[in-house]
């Protein structure tokens, strides 16, 4: 395995470094004590690990060869819990696929929790995923993304990206807790995806459409001052607006914003390229070009992403628009810039 942890291993579940020594060998079917080996000593069942601060399950794999950790984050309302949901079905049901890669569920709980929570909404019920409320959050959905590449001499690599999304309740910290929780998050983060409705943009052209100016502008002066402690920025940070249909109304036919990236498992640079120009366009016209420059006064590697997970706003009621279905637009392309940066996803070879 190649990729190597940045400084501590973490819990990906409370964040807090752990050791050999904080790591708790259970067994999940009873209540017996390890014997010193791998089994259990009342029923002789394989113990599994979990974090000794938290209690919650480390798994494995993640244990052998924990891969980069990906944070999200956003202000309330900016579209975190449909991210979430959007992108883990794309990546599970189509998008893996794509890219030669799978998905996997890194704990107990994460394929029931995730169904629950946001797939049962949008893929069954065709509504809206529920506003986060503080008991919802605060749970990490936790997913390895795996990829196996065929290096030279056919010898085959692994390379994981450790996803961990922590849904949090909007932007408001009501408990000491969480806050520290956030902290702890974004410490250990190796990429950072921040998550913006442009309605929050007031330069904008969709203004009295229920945004809140300037909120996203505080979210990300929050974030990067938690990420730099005073230094630049180094970890990549992918500043994606959601909801980019409410955009395309204002885009010319020949925006790069309509487009979709080529299938296949590959990163095209003249694609982000011409997204990241367009975008930095975009905000100097809306005179939100402060929300640039912060980025490019504060982080040394960062990309700008517009993407619709829904492909169209929902009826009044929560109901999907058009027939119902969700229609994702360029959900993946911060994920597929990050895979790229690590190594783990090549140029298309010309
Ligand atoms: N136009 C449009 N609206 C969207 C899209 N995705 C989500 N929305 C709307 O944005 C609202 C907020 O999305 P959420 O995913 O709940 O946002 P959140 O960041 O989790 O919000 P909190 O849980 O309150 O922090 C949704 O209820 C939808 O009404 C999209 O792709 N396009
Ligand atoms: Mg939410
Ligand atoms: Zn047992
Ligand atoms: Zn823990």
């Amino acid at each position: 395995m190649r990729l190597s942890w940045r400084g501590v291993r973490v819990c990906p579940h409370c964040f807090r470094s752990i050791s050999r020594a904080q790591i708790a060998y259970v067994c999940v079917s009873c209540v017996g004590s390890p014997t010193g080996s791998a089994v259990c000593g009342t029923c002789g069942r394989t113990l599994r690990p979990r974090c000794a601060a938290c209690g919650h399950h480390l798994p494995e794999g993640y244990l052998r060869a924990p891969g980069r950790l990906v944070a999200l984050v956003g202000p309330a309302g900016s579209g975190k819990s449909t991210y979430i949901a959007v992108l883990v079905h794309e990546l599970m049901y189509r998008l893996g696929a794509e890219l030669e890669a799978a998905l996997l569920p890194c704990d107990d709980d994460t394929m029931a929790h995730y169904h629950e929570r946001y797939e049962r909404h949008l893929y069954e019920e065709q509504h809206i995923v529920p506003k986060t409320v503080e008991n919802d959050g605060g749970r990490p959905l936790v997913h390895r993304l795996v990829r196996v590449r065929r290096g030279r001499f056919g010898r085959a690599r692994e390379q994981a990206l450790t996803l961990v999304f922590l849904d949090t309740a909007g932007d408001d910290f009501t408990s000491r807790d969480r806050m520290e929780a956030e902290l702890r998050y974004l410490a250990a983060a190796d990429a950072v995806v921040v998550l913006i409705d442009p309605q929050d943009l007031p330069g904008a052209p969709l203004r009295g459409r229920g945004g809140v100016p300037g909120r996203s502008g505080e979210v990300l002066t929050r974030v990067l001052d938690h990420l730099s402690a005073g230094r630049k920025v180094t970890v990549p940070v992918a500043v994606a607006l959601t909801k980019a249909d409410l955009l395309w109304p204002h885009l010319p036919a020949n925006s790069s914003l309509h487009r979709t990236r080529r299938p296949g498992p590959f990163f095209d640079d003249d694609d982000r390229a011409a997204v990241h120009t367009e975008l930095q366009a975009l905000l100097r016209r809306w005179q939100e070009h402060r929300l640039d420059a912060r980025l490019r006064r504060f982080c040394t590697d960062y990309q700008l992403f517009a993407l619709s997970m829904l492909g169209t706003a929902p009826r009044q009621d929560g109901g999907l628009g058009v027939g119902g279905v969700v229609r994702p637009h360029r959900v993946e392309d911060p994920l597929m810039w990050l895979l790229h940066r690590f190594g783990a996803l090549d140029r298309e070879r010309a």
